[in-house]
């Protein structure tokens, strides 16, 4: 092969490709593109030295990774540079990684090597320095060389110990591992950005990394972060086990955490089983993973083997399909859900993703949509972690096409041309037509006849969608009155098939209270709700004869859902098909109402929560005031006998103070108790 002016181009090209996501990604922590995309272009430039090796220069991004982190940190020098980490993507190169670590330690091609598998964390790398079982010191990775001083922020992760445990640690120690945001954590933390209208963070990597480099450590400290240690560095004044794999047994034994998920395995094809394992586990476990490490366990092999351009020879990543790729915005569109709410979504220029093609992604609502400013030709990263719904995570500003236009949210409903509406402080926007929405009527018909509510197999989204475009489904009630003879004449229907239908629509008639109010889709009435509600009153007559008063005793009930469902019984055409539902036979077991102990201490006494109580939580207090016998209600009136406030107490212990009512402490609720 000849060395070409076009690939001396294409090399330069990528290089300077590869500074830029460098700096984006260890600088600025503001990745442009997905790591999936960055490997491509890694590998494309490693692919183009290695076949004209007179391409390679010194400065070339194959030759180290990372960048010269750029802060208001202070830098600190590794001693020991942390290295990085080769990847293999399937079977074949991890064969082939393992037949170059037999080969250089000039063993039989049969030896059953061991290693120390883990699964490979996506966060951000640290290292702790530990001088006497002292933390003194905490640093990013950076560019493995330098790094930055972020002592502050380490010392406010709980699980990083501010000294070590038991006895007989060197002297001076340099723990490394990785800090990562829980997946749920990080749900959490988006979806309250999302609903206070800020920035959320594009995946848990970058919420990890971005939490370590606040200049505030009270900001560091208010994320939840956590780490696994997964390697030592500087080790003085001690020594360690000769394993890896023990290594990392006593640093646990010393309080650092360390990933319970470690095995040390025997040989390559124990290697891709545990790969295989830990894969069908990937979306269960409690902290995003990438890949999995495999390193050789012996320290001894390992010296021997060495590393070459700062990546050792001993340890290799096997990676799992990326759960960010990147793709192209073909429409926006916005979708009509059960309750109304206007929904943006964008589609997609198929991509394969997480597993599966991905074709749609939501865009949550408007003001996310506006933030992230996603528009029709965008190149964007979607993103799908285990059962989250895909959606667009970050926009690619600098691929913009000329000529995009910025999205609006529309001012009638797309399905049904009703005016869309967004009410205060809400974040979704609703089209008004209701149940004259066919795409209402649509979702809720979806609702009614879903497993956990009415349960009718066979009445799938295709053929509801079908009977509501013919109108013959109106509302839940019309399911009741389908005929063979209809069904019989809609697309795909044979005769057994309607025969089928019929008879599990007939089954679906006996069913429970709690899976009836859950199907009737009340707005912010969700399963665990209906239960509560179902098992309070017992028959559905007392939930349609209570107050909003007495629906907030119930427990998990306060003022906004009561408020919802009394809205929604007080409505004549939801009370029709109530009456419709059960004239077509659709019934259920009642009982009594849950006993409220009527001569309890607090019989009598109405009583309003708010704050944060120093021992008890809200629903603790509620439960308990609610054992002797008193009621407990969400909003502060002249019915309200005394307010419990904790810290924290807002509105509500001034509207108590104007109207004169007694405001207790817990200390003042128990000897209330206690009298
Ligand atoms: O969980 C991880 N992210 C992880 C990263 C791990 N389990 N092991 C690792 N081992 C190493 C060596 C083999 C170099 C000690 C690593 C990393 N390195 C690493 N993390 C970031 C760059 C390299």
């Amino acid at each position: 092969m000849t060395l070409t002016a076009a690939t001396r181009n294409k090399a330069e090209s990528l290089r300077d490709q590869i500074r830029h996501h460098n700096y984006r990604y260890h600088a600025l922590d503001d990745p442009e593109i997905p790591d999936a995309e960055y490997d491509r272009l890694m590998r494309e430039l490693q692919k183009l030295e290695q076949d004209f090796p007179e391409l390679v220069s010194s400065d070339s991004p194959t030759q180290r990774v990372g960048d010269v982190p750029i802060s208001a940190f202070g830098t600190v020098r590794h001693e020991l540079p942390m290295l990085s980490l080769g990847n293999v993507f399937d079977e074949e190169e991890l064969q082939e990684f393992h037949r170059r670590v037999l080969a250089r330690l000039e063993l039989g091609t049969d030896t059953e090597l061991a290693y120390a598998a883990e699964p490979k964390l996506d966060g951000a790398a640290v290292s702790l320095l530990y001088e006497d079982g002292v933390l003194v010191r905490g640093a990013t990775r950076g560019d493995g060389s330098n790094g930055e001083d972020i002592t502050h922020n380490v010392r406010t992760i709980e699980s990083i110990p501010l000294r070590l445990l038991g006895a007989g640690f060197p002297t001076r120690l340099e723990v490394r591992g990785e800090v990562f945001m829980p997946k749920a954590d990080f749900e959490a933390y988006n979806d309250k950005a999302r609903s206070a209208g800020e920035k959320t963070f594009v995946n848990p990597r970058n919420a990890a990394a971005g939490s370590l480099r606040q200049l505030d450590p009270k900001l560091t400290a208010a994320r939840p972060l956590d780490m696994y240690a997964y390697s030592v560095g500087i080790v003085e004044g001690g020594s360690l086990p000769s394993m890896h794999s023990q290594i990392i047994d006593q640093l646990g034994e010393w309080g650092i955490k360390v990933c319970p998920e470690r095995r040390v395995v025997s040989g390559v094809n124990a290697c891709f089983e545990f790969y295989r394992s830990i894969g069908e586990r990937r979306d269960d476990l409690s902290y995003e993973i990438d890949g999995v490490v495999y390193k050789v366990d012996s320290l001894k092999l390992q010296r021997e083997l060495g590393f070459v351009s700062r990546a050792p020879r001993w340890a290799v990543a096997h990676k799992f399909p990326a759960h960010e790729e990147l793709t192209v915005v073909e429409e926006i569109e916005f979708q009509v859900g059960r309750t109304g709410a206007v929904t943006p979504v964008a589609r997609l220029k198929p991509v394969f993703v997480g597993g599966v093609t991905v074709s749609n992604a939501t865009l949550h609502n408007i003001d996310e949509l506006h933030r992230k400013d996603v528009r029709v030709g965008d190149s964007v990263i979607v993103r799908r972690a285990g059962d989250v719904i895909p959606e667009v995570a970050s926009v690619i500003v600098n691929r913009r096409p000329k000529g995009t236009r910025r999205v609006q949210l529309p001012k009638n409903c797309p399905v049904c041309n009703s005016r869309v509406t967004r009410e205060e402080g809400e974040t979704a926007a609703r089209c008004t037509g209701g149940l004259f929405c066919a795409a209402q009527r649509t979702e809720a018909l979806k609702h009614f006849v879903s497993r956990r509510a009415l349960d009718i197999e066979g009445l799938g989204a295709k053929l509801i969608e079908q009977l509501v475009a013919g109108d013959r489904l109106k509302t839940p009630a019309d399911i009741f009155q389908l005929t063979k003879d209809e069904l019989r004449e809609l697309d795909r229907m044979g005769e057994r098939s309607a025969e089928k239908l019929i008879q599990s629509v007939e089954a679906s008639k006996t069913t429970t209270l709690p899976r009836f109010l859950f199907a009737l889709g009340i707005r912010e009435v969700g399963e665990a709700t209906s239960a509560s509600v179902a098992s309070h009153y017992g028959r559905l007559a007392n939930v349609l004869a209570a107050t909003e008063e007495d629906l907030q005793t119930v427990a998990d009930v306060g003022p906004v859902v009561a408020a919802r469902v009394k809205a929604f019984f007080s409505e004549e055409h939801n009370l029709d098909v109530i009456t419709r539902l059960q004239d077509y036979g659709v019934e259920w077991p009642e009982s009594a109402p849950m006993a409220r102990p009527a001569d309890g201490p607090l019989a009598g006494k109405t009583f309003v929560i708010t704050g944060t109580l120093p021992t008890l939580t809200r629903d603790e207090a509620k439960d308990l005031i609610q054992s002797l016998g008193g009621k407990v209600t969400g909003s502060v009136s002249g019915k309200t006998d005394y307010l419990i406030a904790g810290e924290k107490a807002g509105s509500k212990l001034a509207t108590a103070e104007k109207l004169n009512i007694s405001v207790l402490d817990e200390l003042g609720l128990r000897s209330l108790i206690s009298d």
